[in-house]
């Protein structure tokens, strides 16, 4: 069939990709009295003009991209990823942290104790299994979020901290799918593409960082660590080189930008005229 346009294709994720959190209207939540544990302000009550989504890739590396990242007004990162030792590179404004269960679950990431997880809004998700109901979830997570979840709303209940809802990832994964010919794995997509989504719906402007590689484009996979893996990049688990075909494809900014920076520009959902 015909391809789709950029807009279209915008336009197609706007509509199915729902940013929906955990909310305590559904069950099993809705028995555990989560209605009242979760935040009273949903995350959709945010709207931000210009943000920044950095991905953890280690091409970010001699950037010096640092200043532009931190002029936007919002800017969102991934899991463990720091600023402090790397503010010439990646900045040192954190508005957003999207996290996967395992830094919540696993005692290396010292989730409570870690600075990185503090005075930022935190999101967390966890691959339930395509068509599992949330009973079945929430008895047999991936990792275990929903403990580490509770204990921190109870202590830090002024903290923003949400839990994503399994249908908006897997909203996400069939829009991926709906881009590609091949038949993609059915595991849930990247933090990175995710959290390009959750920026499109709140922001009007959305600056996306070595997510599509630069000139600096490397095997390494973090610029924060020094293992090597080109599945960082091109994706093992996540359906990531699909979800950078996607992105490429609703790229509303200049090839050199992409080239020089590894920078992508997307429309908000806002401005869209759909
Ligand atoms: O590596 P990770 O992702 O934390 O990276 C965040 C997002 O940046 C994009 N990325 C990263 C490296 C790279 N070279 N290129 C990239 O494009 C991706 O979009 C990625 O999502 C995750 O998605 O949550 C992931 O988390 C890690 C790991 O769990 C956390 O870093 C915590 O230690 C996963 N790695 C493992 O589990 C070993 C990774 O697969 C996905």
């Amino acid at each position: 069939g015909q391809r789709r346009s950029a807009l279209q294709l915008s336009c197609d994720l706007k509509r199915s990709a729902r940013v929906q959190t955990v909310d305590g209207t559904e069950e099993p939540f809705l028995s555990l009295g989560w209605a009242s544990l979760v935040p009273s302000k949903g995350l959709q009550a945010s709207e931000f003009q210009r943000c920044a989504v950095v991905m953890s890739s280690a091409a970010v590396l001699n950037s010096g991209l640092g200043a532009e990242i931190d002029s936007h007004d919002a800017v969102l990162r991934f899991n463990a990823a720091p600023t402090s030792g790397f503010e010439r590179d990646v900045g040192s404004k954190t508005t957003i942290r999207i996290i996967n269960s395992q830094i919540v679950a696993r005692p290396e990431h010292a989730f409570n104790h870690s600075s990185l997880y503090r005075n930022v809004t935190l999101l967390v998700w966890d691959p339930a299994r395509y068509s599992a109901n949330l009973s079945e979830w929430f008895k047999q997570p991936d990792f275990d979020l929903f403990s580490g979840y509770v204990e921190r709303r109870l202590r830090h209940p002024e903290q923003p901290f949400y839990i994503l809802h399994p249908k908006f990832l897997w909203g996400l994964w069939d829009r991926i799918q709906d881009n590609t010919e091949e038949r993609i794995q059915p595991n849930p997509p990247s933090s990175g593409f995710t959290g390009i989504v959750l920026m499109m719906s709140l922001c009007h402007e959305v600056s996306v960082y070595e997510f599509l590689p630069s000139v600096r484009r490397t095997d390494r996979c973090h610029y924060y660590e020094y293992y090597q893996d080109a599945a960082c990049t091109l994706g093992a688990y996540h359906p990531l080189l699909y979800e950078k075909l996607l992105i490429q494809r609703i790229n509303v900014g200049g090839r050199d930008q992409l080239t020089a920076k590894g920078k992508v520009t997307l429309s908000g959902f806002r401005t869209l005229r759909c």
